[in-house]
């Protein structure tokens, strides 16, 4: 079996994994992402019992119990370059054995649920709307370094967006990943609205924002709300989604993301307190997931 090296799955002194400073068996098989690291503290207040505490850089993190289910919740600090390594520390912690550096013959697979914020693509979809992505498109690049990506990836719909949006071979070929049904159907409900969400690598130009730069493709944002394809549309833009689908697609885990929008890019509007609806829809899917 082959052996990991020290180099490529480092370990700290205490036992615990590089980034996160977690150890073995203090995860939990359900983990709630948020990208603030202060979310943590909210997550974990409506917790029944707090099994640990660790923070190191912006990846914070708390083990605890939910309506008697052990839940772990981990900031992931903004973008997929950080959701690599928080996903593959995650799953080392499950799945590699840190005494003799191999992977497990039995791999335990971990429900990842993202509870973000999120700007809106279309007109309809107002500020404080929670959305649920049945979609991730990955505008990072981040699943292109992994091989087989294409075997997980809805390559007609990769296709067809490309096509639809003239693509500037500038920019780098967007990824597509389906979210797991499995947890679609556990947090769905009236409270929430399906869409298909853009995860960019930056804020600004990366999400057709011009302060002082101009854009590459200056119409992509309007290319983008019109797109549709077998009635589909995308929805909105946030910069962790398609990794965190991608990465657990390719590993065996599932995933899914729900965001508070919180800004419209088309009226221009953007919340004026948006961290009361983002803590309504902690204990929405807290209560969601625990049942
Ligand atoms: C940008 O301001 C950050 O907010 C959104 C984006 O995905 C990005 O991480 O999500 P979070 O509120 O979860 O961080």
């Amino acid at each position: 079996m082959r052996k990991i090296e020290a180099s490529e799955l480092i370990i700290n002194n205490d036992g615990s994994v590089f980034h996160l400073h977690l150890k073995p068996g203090e995860i939990a098989e359900n983990i709630i992402l948020v990208g603030d690291p202060g979310r943590v503290e909210i997550v974990a207040s409506f917790f029944d019992e707090i099994e640990l505490k660790r923070s190191n850089r912006e990846f914070v993190s708390c083990t605890g119990k939910y309506n008697g289910k052990r839940i772990t919740v981990v900031a992931t600090g903004i973008g997929t370059d950080n959701i690599d390594i928080v996903v593959n520390e995650l799953d080392a912690l499950m799945n590699i054995d840190f005494e003799t550096r191999t992977v497990k013959p039995e791999k335990t697979s971990i429900n990842f649920v993202r509870i973000g914020t999120s700007g809106s693509l279309q007109e309809d979809l107002p500020v404080d709307t929670w959305l649920l992505s049945d979609k991730g498109i990955g505008f990072d690049g981040l699943l292109n370094f992994y091989a087989n990506r294409d075997s997980v990836c809805d390559i007609d719909f990769e296709a067809n967006f490309k096509q639809s949006l003239n693509w500037n071979p500038q920019l780098t070929s967007p990824y597509v990943i389906n979210a797991a049904d499995d947890l679609l159907i556990k947090l769905e409900g009236p409270e929430v609205v399906k869409g298909i969400t853009i995860s960019a690598p930056g804020f600004y130009g990366p999400q057709g924002r011009v302060l002082r730069l101009e854009l590459a493709d200056p119409d992509i944002n309007e290319k983008i709300t019109n797109f549709r394809y077998n009635d589909l549309r995308v929805t909105n833009y946030e910069m962790e989604c398609s990794a965190i689908y991608g990465l657990s697609a390719l590993l065996g885990h599932h995933a899914a993301t729900v965001c508070v929008i919180i800004a419209n890019r088309l009226a221009g509007t953007a919340s004026k307190d948006y961290k009361p609806v983002v803590k309504e829809l902690i204990k929405y899917v807290l209560n969601k997931l625990t049942k």
